[in-house]
């Protein structure tokens, strides 16, 4: 099956979802295309449901995962800050946890294996868990050992017999992509050994709604999480939550450490209230932080609008800096295409010559903009505005301006 409907509550399993937004047909945001894929592309519904009773949101619509994640175009080294990002989490695992040289870590959903790298540089065994080819190829190209596969109770029962159990399983943005997450934790209770660490790393639902994230709502990204919600889902599996914190990393993500029950870290009930209380000030069982969010959507959809089209009056040259996801899913939404962004840069060379899909906008390397200055660039990858603003600060000549779309169009001269 292509796309199945999820008619009840990832978290709880009840079937009272609210409606929150319906962004329409959307194709899948990493999904980019050539030239020759324009006549098959197949755009999927993109709706967004809430759970207030679990303080969480999730989509309507399950795009079959094959589809998504079996050649994947996001690479974690297309940023330098993400690398670096990724290096000192492995540091801050290894000194909190003492794990000794030779412990196994897993990563799951492990990309081109840059944070495995990470943990590599501390002598720690790895093994990265990701279904996409490309990846797997490029990864154990570059020396981090990769099986090519979901993270499922089967898999997992064939990589205890073959590898043994892990010290430490990472998923840094991938939790939210999972649809059985009994089956992932179910994964997680075999591969783990009995004093083992899982530590995960996502979107934050405050941070999402706070900064009108609405760009990070795709296809990919079934579920949207509190901790609220996921205190409920693990107390549900015999896990124990034991440490929550945060990030600024991708425009807020929390941090979550689980262990086993009876696994023996001390819970940290200080931080794991203050996520709480912080969710219940911003009222997430209730429907209005979701309605506000709704509405800011479209305020920041007609306010960028209207500055483009005021822009593109003036004859402005206007292009896209970065192609994430989130910027192909903002540029659909908003239905804009090459008569508003004359083309996009991405520091991916597998982006690199390739189209935004259904607005058909080309995607060249960043050299491109030497050569053809723009007067304007909207900054689509946000998340790492400071990184893209400082390479390309040989294009502050003067009237240059740069738009972030993302709380609230933002212009910076
Ligand atoms: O959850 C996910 C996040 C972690 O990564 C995945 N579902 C897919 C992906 O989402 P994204 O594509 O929105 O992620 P990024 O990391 O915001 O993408 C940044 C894009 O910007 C990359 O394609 C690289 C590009 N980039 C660039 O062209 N020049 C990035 C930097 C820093 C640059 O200087």
């Amino acid at each position: 099956m292509i796309i199945t409907v999820k008619q009840t509550c990832r978290i709880c399993g009840n079937n009272q979802l609210s409606p929150i937004f319906d962004f329409g047909s959307m194709p899948p945001a990493n999904t980019l295309v050539s030239k020759s894929d324009f006549a098959h592309e197949q755009p999927f519904p993109l709706q967004l449901m809430a759970c207030f009773d679990c303080a969480f949101m999730q989509l309507r619509h399950v795009v079959a995962p094959d589809l998504l994640f079996r050649d994947y175009a996001y690479m974690s080294s297309s940023s330098q800050t993400y690398l670096d990002h990724f290096s000192t989490l492995a540091d801050t695992l290894i000194t909190r946890f003492k794990f000794p040289a030779r412990s196994l870590v897993v990563d799951i959903g492990s990309n081109d294996g840059s944070l495995l790298k990470a943990f590599q540089v501390h002598k720690m065994h790895t093994l990265g868990i990701d279904p996409a080819r490309n990846l797997a190829r490029l990864a154990a190209k570059q020396g981090v050992q990769t099986v090519c596969a979901y993270f499922t109770e089967p898999t997992a029962k064939k990589l205890v017999q073959k590898y043994g159990p892990a010290r430490l399983i990472t998923a840094t943005n991938v939790f939210a992509h999972i649809d059985n997450l009994q089956d992932f934790l179910a994964a997680l209770d075999i591969l783990l050994t009995k004093d083992g660490i899982f530590f995960a790393q996502f979107p934050s639902l405050v941070d999402l709604l706070e900064k009108n994230a609405f760009d990070t709502i795709y296809h990919e990204h079934l579920s949207y999480f509190s901790i609220t919600a996921l205190k409920r889902l693990f107390g549900r599996n015999h896990l124990d939550l034991f440490d929550v914190d945060y990030s600024p990393i991708h425009g807020g993500s929390l941090r979550i450490f689980v262990q086993k029950k009876g696994g023996g870290m001390k819970k940290n009930n200080r931080s794991i209230h203050s996520f709480l209380e912080r969710e219940q000030q911003f009222r997430l069982h209730e429907p209005k932080p979701y309605m506000q969010f709704a509405q800011n959507v479209q305020k920041v959809e007609r306010n960028l609008r209207r500055l483009l089209k005021k822009l593109r009056d003036q004859k402005k040259k206007i292009v896209g800096l970065g192609a994430p996801a989130k910027g192909v899913t903002l540029i659909n939404i908003l239905r804009l295409g090459t008569k508003e962004i004359d083309f996009i840069t991405d520091s991916t060379p597998s982006k690199q010559g390739l189209y935004t899909p259904a607005s058909h906008i080309p995607i060249f390397q960043e050299e491109v903009l030497r050569k053809w200055p723009p007067d304007v660039g909207i900054i689509f990858a946000w998340n790492f505005a400071d990184e893209i603003i400082q390479k390309t600060q040989f294009l502050k000549k003067r009237g240059f301006k740069y738009i972030i779309p993302v709380p609230k169009v933002t212009v910076i001269s």
